[in-house]
């Protein structure tokens, strides 16, 4: 693995913490079972150990630097090593390293925190659940959705509308809202009730549907799918529809301007719950504080995690609108639903001091009118690449399709495992990008700045010429 990076390539002189590398590599094959992973193929290459954090960078256990453009997964907004983080987290642990929300009791930091989220979301929500992460939170949305209809005398309205190859989280419920075919072949997903439309994909459905559609066409075409699922199943037995302002994990899929607008007309039409997903787009990664307002819609609820703490802890929660919460609280009684960590006072802590930096800084307003336009610039000139067939992005989130040939967009095979490839480029040069098939992502710590989005499109340039050298013939 990393012993094979050139030294060459900008990567730091050794670094490493310890020369443990291969009693690690032994000691993970051997004992931990990794999320998402072939746990065979893993264990002949030697697992990457990350030991460190700064600013925008990771380094390995070898010492390699490694320029972090996906922000971890998509969580660590504020960049590595910001120490206000790490002394919210040391004073509260200090204070009162954990007391529960059960049973009439409350901590100073999760009130605090409910108070700075009602404030810092849409006029509608007043009042937030708390979870560990973001797939327990759309559990709790499946559960309050259902509660809702079941409360106002409509307990047929189960059914929950989402989207083919959305990511929703690994929990039941969630990886059954989810749209990852892949997911739904283990274990017997989807739960029932749970249905899917496609996704508002212009470049998928290129040489189908969207045929000569502009962009905006094609969004008002897309929305209609959940029209059409709505009457299939009956728009009574519908509680809500649920959606990523732009899906994350299934590629950085930004839908046309034309489709939310839409869906959320649709939504009112049937009087159906709108769910917001914004693991990814809330905290500022579209440039606004939230998806939603960056796409204009008015969600009953909101699902949030990672950038609540930067994801230097676990937390989650979801926004609750005041239409599911006016319902909730005055007609409910006990809600039957609750996790040993709702309202962890670490977790929010941290997110205060979290929330305390973002504002400090002005990372939204940056990302909306410095990094994000910028990051957009220097994207859009990638386009003239031999290899790239569109590129796509929104605020600090972008998408780089490469395909076999970008005058008729016609695509790689799959087996030739172009994404994959791209990938291993980029660890060669100390960069880290995701791969979604052949859709490369980056979504980089919102305290990038513009000097260094060009060294990470310096570095995209050597990996995309690199790659293209493989695949050219
Ligand atoms: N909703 C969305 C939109 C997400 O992106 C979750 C829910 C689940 O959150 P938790 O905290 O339970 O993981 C996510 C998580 C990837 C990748 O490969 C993305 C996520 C998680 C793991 C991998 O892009 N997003």
């Amino acid at each position: 693995m990393s012993t094979n990076v050139p030294p060459d390539f900008g990567l730091a002189p050794s670094t490493a913490t310890t020369h443990g590398t291969r009693a690690w590599q032994e000691a993970d094959a051997a004992h931990f079972l990794h999320p998402f992973t072939d746990h065979q193929a893993l264990a002949a290459q030697g697992v990457r150990v990350i030991t460190r954090g700064e600013g925008l960078y990771v380094w390995d256990s070898e010492g390699h630097r490694l320029f972090d453009a996906m922000s971890g997964l998509w969580c660590v907004n504020v960049g590595y090593g910001q120490e206000a983080l790490v002394q919210a987290a040391c004073e509260q642990m200090r204070t009162l390293p954990y007391y529960n929300a059960f049973f009439q009791t409350t901590t100073p930091a999760a009130v605090a925190l409910a108070q700075r989220l009602a404030a810092r979301t849409p006029a509608q929500f007043e009042h937030v659940f708390f979870s560990g992460s973001g797939s327990e939170a759309n559990d709790t949305n499946v559960r309050l959705a259902r509660r809702y209809w079941d409360l106002l005398g409509q307990p047929q309205r189960r059914v929950i509308i989402s989207r083919h190859n959305a990511y929703h989280g690994s929990t039941m419920a969630a990886a059954s809202l989810g749209g990852m075919a892949a997911m739904h072949a283990q274990g017997g997903l989807p739960i029932p009730d749970i249905v899917h439309i496609d996704q508002p994909h212009h470049w998928e459905h290129r040489h189908g549907v969207a045929q000569g559609m502009s962009r905006d066409e094609f969004g008002v075409l897309a929305a209609g799918w959940l029209e059409e699922k709505i009457l299939a199943v009956g728009a009574e037995r519908v509680a809500a529809f649920i959606g990523e302002p732009v899906q994350g994990a299934g590629g950085v899929v930004v839908p046309p301007a034309t489709y939310w607008p839409e869906i959320q007309r649709i939504c009112d039409r049937h009087g159906i719950l709108l769910i917001s997903d914004e693991v990814i787009c809330g905290f500022g990664r579209t440039g606004q504080w939230w998806g939603c307002e960056t796409f204009g819609t008015r969600p009953d609820l909101m699902t949030f995690a990672k950038g609540v703490t930067s994801g230097y802890v676990p937390l989650g929660g979801v926004m609750v609108g005041e239409r599911v919460a006016r319902v909730l609280i005055e007609r409910g009684g006990e809600l039957a639903h609750g996790y040993t960590y709702s309202g962890h006072p670490v977790a929010c802590a941290v997110g205060l001091a979290n929330l305390d930096l973002i504002e400090r800084l002005q990372l939204v307003e940056r990302v909306r009118e410095d990094t994000g336009p910028y990051l957009a610039e220097r994207l859009a000139a990638l386009q003239d690449h031999p290899l790239v067939g569109e590129v796509q992005s929104c605020g600090l989130m972008a998408a780089i399709q490469l395909c076999r040939d970008p005058r008729t967009g016609e695509a790689f095979a799959a087996e030739q495992g172009v994404g994959m490839a791209c990938r291993r480029h980029c660890f060669e040069r100390g960069l880290v990008m995701r791969a979604v098939g052949d859709r490369m992502i980056v979504a980089p710590p919102l305290v990038i700045t513009r000097a260094q989005i060009d060294e990470m499109f310096a570095l995209i340039g050597q990996v995309l010429e690199r790659t293209w050298e493989q695949f050219r013939s």
